[in-house]
């Protein structure tokens, strides 16, 4: 019997025959059966990119301080405000907006295929943030638990993930250098840990520089305090389900260029499909029909051929058969 091309599953398919072609089947199934997982560096990027994108981070980091940084010793914020402001950390926000090769990193095969599977093609960037810790970092005895989904009315979250989050750590992740903490198999409790709750249970998460840490966005997790000199760094990528907000501002604030350069997924990840936000002059469907997800854009068609503006019905047929 042959998988991947039921008709039912028609959004499905292609992500289904992604994450085979990637070999990421058993990293699907980590994060289904505990929470998370961790991908090896060979299965996410070049140690040439790796390198780079440390070398990004450092030096962005060096210009929103005004400080110098070298892995081996502890950092300082210096005239950076941005909060929460703790002891021994700090993060950088808006990554997605000060280098390109957090364009490049946001399209990275693995990753982009995770978020896929988990949000089944529905996903978009929330934040692209990296987490500045050095010796002193801490969340305290709770290690800061908490899971990143904003919980539903009555407090309670989907199932389903409805954000997703993955670390790629530019340093090694060992417990002493202030790992990321996960309780595993937490994100099936779909709510938030009571205070001290989940603390006995948390793991460390052990992962060489290079390594992706992906998580379900209802994973109970923080961090263990950060024990020895030096940084530890990463490229937190938050995503959300597009129909929720995102934490920084990319819908109307990406650029015609960065656009232009990238597939259309990349107008999808950043919101530059959704038509939502308007003002006075209402909705405008060419950005939706010119990013659309193909797929959605043939039932759109489908749906609005009876009652819909043909020429709108047009092109959205012709993105979505040039596209197929
Ligand atoms: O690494 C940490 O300090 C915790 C990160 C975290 O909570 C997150 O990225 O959502
Ligand atoms: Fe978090």
């Amino acid at each position: 019997m042959e998988f991947g091309a039921f008709e039912s599953t028609e959004i499905l398919n292609p992500i289904y025959t992604r994450i085979k072609e990637l070999g990421l089947e058993s990293y699907v199934m980590d994060i289904d059966t505990y929470g998370f997982t961790v991908i090896p560096p060979e299965k996410v990027a070049t140690s040439d990119f790796l390198e780079r994108m440390r070398e990004t981070v450092l030096s962005i980091a060096q210009e929103r301080t005004g400080n110098t940084f070298n892995l081996n010793e502890n950092g300082d914020s210096g005239h950076y405000k941005g909060q929460p402001q703790l002891p021994g950390q700090f993060l950088l926000y808006y990554l997605l907006m000060a280098d390109e090769i957090f364009e490049e990193w946001v399209m990275n095969p693995t990753l982009h295929c995770l978020m896929d599977y988990l949000m089944q093609g529905q996903q978009q960037l929330s934040s692209l943030t990296s987490f500045f810790k050095w010796n002193g970092g801490s969340y305290g005895e709770g290690l800061g638990l908490h899971s990143d989904c904003p919980p539903d009315r009555d407090g309670n979250m989907s199932p389903a993930s409805d954000v997703a989050n993955a670390a790629y750590c530019l340093t090694d992740y060992t417990l002493e250098n202030g790992a990321l903490a996960v309780v595993p198999g937490s994100h099936r409790k779909c709510r938030s840990p009571n205070p001290g709750e989940g603390v006995k249970d948390a793991v460390p998460v052990i992962a060489p520089a290079g390594s992706l840490i992906a998580w379900h966005g209802n994973l109970w997790h923080g961090a263990f305090p950060k024990k020895t000199d030096g940084l530890r760094l990463n490229v937190t990528s938050y995503h959300c389900h597009r129909r929720l907000k995102t934490q920084e501002a990319y819908q109307w604030r990406v650029t015609q260029e960065m656009l232009d350069r990238n597939p259309p997924e990349f107008a999808r990840l950043v919101g530059a499909d959704d038509t939502m936000g308007w003002g006075e002059e209402g909705p405008q469907y060419q950005r939706s029909i010119k990013y659309g997800n193909p797929i959605e854009l043939k039932k759109r068609a489908a749906a609005a051929a009876e009652y819909g503006d043909p020429e709108v019905v047009e092109k959205m047929s012709k993105v979505a058969a040039e596209r197929a």
